[in-house]
């Protein structure tokens, strides 16, 4: 017995269709670009080498699967000279159509933060990370875009070395600051990682901290999920549950792992997981709700970058698809009433019907392709930015715009 069997095809239809609808994600500037892992990358002679190419490469990637009409924005990859580049961005963005998305400040490249950022013990360099911020909140202020994203690399490498209680105390000041920036339509969000790249304490290592952090610098801070950023066995959906609970969520930043962070393709090595997730916030009534941004984070070294964009937009929306075929009042019934297995059942049910036939028909109901990845492969914009930037890419194999 499964979701497929209890809904006529009309219901399934109708439900897939809705859910699509409604479903928007956001893609990463630097996933289209030669980025790659801590020990080397392997360079794709199709890559990104400019932020015009960026915009280009997600243009595709939209007029492919239609739901991509943002773009996160990285400050320091996209926005060198930071407020100053804001108007060449309007112009991509006017150009292609795809607007910005999250602003992503860089408070981890720069040398004089060895010892952190917004936890450095410096003042002066405390105040350089709040100085850039403030230029991040600005420039999402000027491009119009929701949200600023902040995830704070800071940590300490070994017991004993950096005082974790000041750290606090410099954090919470700089990011009421920031907060304080804000203009009414901003967000600012709070990214979690347990560790890496420091590796005995990070400053911002769990969703309580992220949340705490975020509940002292104003309303309008909330907390990032990124998936890959927990320890192994953490029950990510309760995460969610709780931070929906108390309207803490802001966000997350979809990808997979099996190990550590490690940016792998949605759903990749857990689809279950990204479903029990979706289920969560799709069977919520908490406020706030729909306000929840879904933004990829990931970067390919092996995969082709746009072929990786298209199969975790597409497998987004698969397991959003099953998670909206939960038959919600069904279900609180069967757990009202402990009927564990009849529950499992039907929660599971939704998760093992096979959505794709629908979700083509929906495509080609858009006026979308049935396949995108079929679509790319087919439609000669690889062999496009191919040529046109192979030499590039093969001159510039350790630069990282
Ligand atoms: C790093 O591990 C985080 O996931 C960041 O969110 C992200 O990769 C970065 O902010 C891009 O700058
Ligand atoms: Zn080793
Ligand atoms: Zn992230
Ligand atoms: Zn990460």
């Amino acid at each position: 017995m499964h979701a497929g069997d209890t809904l006529t095809s009309e219901q399934l239809q109708t439900r897939v269709f809705a859910a699509l609808d409604s479903f928007r994600i956001e893609i990463p500037s630097w996933g289209f670009s030669n980025t790659g892992t801590r020990f080397g990358k392997f360079t794709q002679a199709a890559a990104a080498t400019t932020i015009e190419e960026k915009f280009a490469d997600a243009a595709e990637v939209n007029k492919l699967t239609g739901v991509v009409p943002t773009m996160a924005l990285h400050v320091l990859w996209d926005l060198p000279n930071g407020v100053s580049d804001v108007p060449s961005i309007q112009a991509l963005v006017k150009k292609y159509g795809i607007q910005s998305g999250s602003i992503n400040p860089n408070l981890f490249q720069d040398q004089e933060y060895k010892y952190g950022s917004i936890c450095n013990p410096s003042t002066e360099i405390r105040g350089n990370a709040l100085a850039h911020l403030l230029d991040s909140v600005e420039i999402g202020r000027e491009l119009g875009a929701k949200d600023v994203s902040l995830w704070i690399a800071d940590g300490s490498n070994y017991p004993g070395t950096q005082s974790m209680s000041k750290r606090i105390g410099y954090m919470e000041e700089v990011l009421t600051s920031t907060h304080a920036a804000l203009a009414p339509t901003q967000r600012m969000l709070v990214e979690y990682k347990p560790f890496e790249p420091a590796f005995y304490h990070t400053d911002i290592a769990d969703w309580g901290m992220a949340l705490e952090l975020a509940r002292r610098a104003g309303p309008q801070a909330k907390v990032l999920v990124d998936t890959g950023h927990h320890l192994q066995g953490t029950n990510i959906e309760q995460i969610v549950t709780w931070l929906l609970h108390v309207g803490g969520l802001g966000g997350f930043h979809f990808n997979d792992r099996k190990y550590a962070d490690d940016d792998l393709t949605l759903g990749s090595i857990d689809p279950y997981q990204v479903f029990r997730i979706f289920h969560e916030i799709l069977s919520s009534d908490a406020k706030g709700v729909d306000d929840i941004a879904f933004m990829i984070d990931q970067s390919h070294n092996l995969k082709g970058k746009l072929e990786a964009m298209i199969q975790t937009v597409v497998t987004a929306q698969e397991l959003y698809a099953k998670a909206a075929l939960v038959d919600h009042a069904k279900l609180a019934e069967l757990q009202q009433s402990c009927r564990l297995v009849e529950a499992e059942e039907t929660f599971r049910g939704a998760f093992w019907t096979d959505v794709r036939p629908i979700i083509r028909e929906w495509r080609e109901a858009r006026g979308l392709p049935a396949s995108p990845l079929a679509a790319l492969a087919e439609g000669g914009y690889m062999e496009k930015i191919t040529a046109e930037r192979g030499a590039k890419n093969a001159a510039s194999v350790s630069s990282y715009a």
